[in-house]
C-alpha cells in the first residue's frame, strides 16, 4: 500500500539499496550522502524507511531556489494560486485511504483517526481556496484633506515549516495551503519519524502542479533530515517565517535563533489541557468527550486531555464510569477495525511515561487504572500501553508537565472559580473545556476571567478542533495561530499606504514645516 501511493503519484521512489531520496525540490529529488536516518513503524518497530541526510550546502541551495521561485509565484494572482490548491484538495480526496495508510504506518494512530487527519488536510485546502479571494485589508479614514489610507497584504517570501510526528500531514497542510495561497514558497522539515507522509504530501502537490504549466515548479520542498537540517532552515535569513509545531523545549531553541535574527515566528507548542465537569453536566456526553480527548491518538495530540477537574458531588460517578470505559478500550494494531488505541510512538516515549508514573506515586497520586504495557493480542515490538487514570491533588508538580502519553489526572474541586484558577495554573495554554448546563458557568469559563487558553470549549472535549478556527495557544504554547480565521495574516506582510491627491503637501499632526 505504501509503495502503491507513490506509484499512483507517478514515481517508484525506492532507490537501489532501499534508500529513499531525502530532498525534494519542485519535481526534482536527490539522494543524500550523509548519515543514515531509519524510521521504524511504531506498530511493530520494523523498519519503515531509510533516508540519507543531505548536506547543509544543499539545504541552502534549496532555500535560494525557493526565494527565486517566489519572485514569480507572488505575481500570480491569488485566486489563480487557489486553483492549484483546489486540485490538491481533489487529489487528497481521491487518495484518502492511501494517505491515511501512510499516516497509520508511520505514526501508529488508528486508521479511522488517520482518515480524519486526511479530512483535515482536505478541509484546510477548501478553506484556502475560498481564502484566495479574500486576502483583503482595511481602508482607513485619513486626517488629511484629499488623502486616502489603506492596508495591503503581500506575500512574505519563503516559509519554513517544522512539524511533529503526531499530525504528520494535517499540520503541514494548515501551514502549506495557507502559505501558498498567500503567495509564499515553502520548505518543510518533517519529523524524522514520519518522513514518508511528508514525501507523499509533497508529491501530491507536484502532481497538482503538472496541470499548471505557467506556474513555477519550485514552490515546494521537503527535506528529510535531523535537527541539524532544521537548524540551517531556522537560521537562514532566506526563510521569512518559521512555523514550528512540537515541544516547548524545541520551541524555545527555535525562538532564540529566529529572534536573534529578528525573523518572524509562528509557534504551536505543547499543551496541558484540562476539562471541568460541573454538577449540572450531562455525564454521558462528558464521558464520551473525555474518552476521545484522553485516549484518542493514544494521548499524543497536543490537544489531548491531561487534567480533569471534577466537582466533588459527581466525582465518584464520573470515576466509576471512566474506569469502566477505560477497561473496554480495545488496544492493538491500529489498522484493525474496532481498535480504539494503537501504540505510542517509541520506546523513549514509553520510558517517559514510566518516569511520569513513578513521579505520580511519589507526589501522592494514585494510579486507579492502567499504566501497564500491553503485550497480549498486539503486534510484537510496538509499545502498547493501557490508558491510565490517576487521582491526584492540585499542587502536585507533575501536573505542570505535559507527558505525551495517555495519562489522565483526575482532581476534585468544590467551587468553579477554584477549578478555573487550577485550569490556568500551568505554564501551557492550548486547549480547555467545560461540561455544564448552566449558562452562567459556561459564560464565566469563556470570559476574560475564565480559561486563559487559545481554545476554550463548552460541552465539547479539548481535542478535535475544526480547521475554520484559529488554532494555537497562549503562554508556553507559543502564541501562534495556524489554520483558519485570520491566521493567514501571519503568512503575509502588511503595507500601510497613504495616497495624497490634494495637490498640496499637508503634514499629519498639523505640523507646519515651511521654508520662509
Ligand atoms: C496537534 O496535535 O498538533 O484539534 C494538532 C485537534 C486536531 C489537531 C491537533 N484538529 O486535536
Amino acid at each position: 500500500m505504501t509503495q502503491n501511493i507513490f506509484k499512483v503519484l507517478g514515481l517508484n521512489l525506492l532507490e537501489k539499496d532501499g534508500v529513499y531520496p531525502s530532498l525534494f525540490m519542485g519535481d526534482e529529488k536527490s539522494l543524500g550522502e550523509g548519515r543514515k536516518l531509519t524510521a521504524h513503524s511504531p506498530i511493530d518497530m520494523k523498519k519503515s524507511s531509510v533516508f540519507r541526510e543531505v548536506s547543509t550546502i544543499q539545504v541552502n541551495d534549496v532555500l535560494k531556489k525557493l526565494n527565486i521561485a517566489n519572485e514569480k509565484w507572488r505575481m500570480i494572482p491569488a485566486p489563480k494560486r487557489g486553483e492549484l490548491i483546489r486540485v490538491v484538495s481533489n487529489l487528497a480526496r481521491e487518495h484518502k485511504n492511501e494517505l491515511a495508510h501512510i499516516i497509520t504506518l508511520e505514526s501508529g494512530k488508528i486508521f479511522e483517526e488517520a482518515k480524519g487527519e486526511v479530512q483535515e488536510f482536505i478541509d484546510v485546502c477548501d478553506f484556502a481556496v475560498g481564502l484566495s479571494r479574500q486576502l483583503y485589508g482595511l481602508t482607513i479614514a485619513s486626517e488629511r484633506y484629499k488623502h486616502k489610507m489603506l492596508e495591503q497584504w503581500h506575500p512574505l517570501g519563503t516559509i519554513g515549516i517544522i512539524s511533529a510526528f503526531n499530525f504528520p500531514m494535517a499540520v503541514w497542510a494548515w501551514n502549506a495551503m495557507i502559505a501558498l495561497v498567500c503567495g509564499n514558497t515553502i520548505v518543510w522539515k518533517p519529523s524524522i519519524q514520519t518522513p514518508l507522509c511528508a514525501v507523499a504530501c509533497h508529491l501530491l502537490l507536484q502532481k497538482a502542479l503538472e496541470q499548471f504549466k505557467d506556474f513555477p515548479k519550485n514552490i515546494s520542498s521537503v527535506i528529510v533530515g535531523s535537527r541539524a537540517i532544521g537548524e540551517v532552515i531556522v537560521k537562514s535569513k532566506r526563510t521569512q517565517l518559521i512555523s514550528a509545531t512540537g515541544s516547548v523545549t524545541m520551541g524555545r531553541k527555535i525562538a532564540a535563533i529566529v529572534s536573534a535574527r529578528l525573523g518572524k515566528l509562528l509557534l504551536e507548542l505543547g499543551g496541558n489541557n484540562a476539562m471541568i465537569v460541573t454538577p449540572s453536566a450531562n455525564l454521558d456526553l462528558s464521558l464520551r468527550a473525555i474518552l476521545f480527548s484522553a485516549v484518542g491518538t493514544a494521548g499524543q495530540r497536543c490537544t489531548s486531555l491531561r487534567r480533569l477537574f471534577v466537582h466533588k458531588d459527581v466525582k465518584d460517578k464520573v470515576i466509576n464510569s471512566l474506569v469502566k470505559a477505560y477497561k473496554s478500550v480495545r488496544i492493538g494494531d491500529p489498522f484493525e477495525k474496532d481498535i480504539l488505541m494503537g501504540p505510542i510512538i517509541s520506546e523513549d516515549s514509553h520510558k517517559k511515561m514510566l518516569i511520569a508514573l513513578k513521579q505520580i506515586t511519589k507526589q501522592g497520586g494514585k494510579i486507579i487504572y492502567g499504566g501497564e504495557r500491553v503485550v497480549k493480542n498486539v503486534p510484537e515490538g510496538g509499545f502498547y500501553v493501557e490508558p491510565t487514570l490517576v487521582t491526584i491533588k492540585h499542587g502536585a508538580l507533575i501536573l505542570q508537565h505535559e507527558t505525551f502519553a495517555p495519562i489522565l489526572y483526575i482532581i476534585e474541586y468544590e467551587n468553579l472559580e477554584d477549578a478555573i484558577s487550577m485550569n490556568n495554573s500551568v505554564p501551557q495554554g492550548l486547549s480547555s473545556a467545560i461540561f455544564t448546563q448552566d449558562v452562567n458557568e459556561a459564560e464565566l469559563f469563556t470570559s476574560a476571567v475564565g480559561s486563559d487558553c487559545g481554545i476554550v470549549n463548552v460541552n465539547i472535549g479539548t481535542s478535535g478542533a475544526e480547521i475554520g478556527g484559529a488554532f494555537g495557544g497562549e503562554k508556553d504554547t507559543g502564541g501562534g495561530r495556524e489554520s483558519g480565521s485570520d491566521s493567514w495574516k501571519s503568512y503575509m506582510r502588511r503595507a500601510t499606504n497613504t495616497i495624497n491627491f490634494s495637490g498640496e503637501i499637508p503634514l499629519s499632526q498639523g505640523i507646519e514645516f515651511e521654508i520662509k
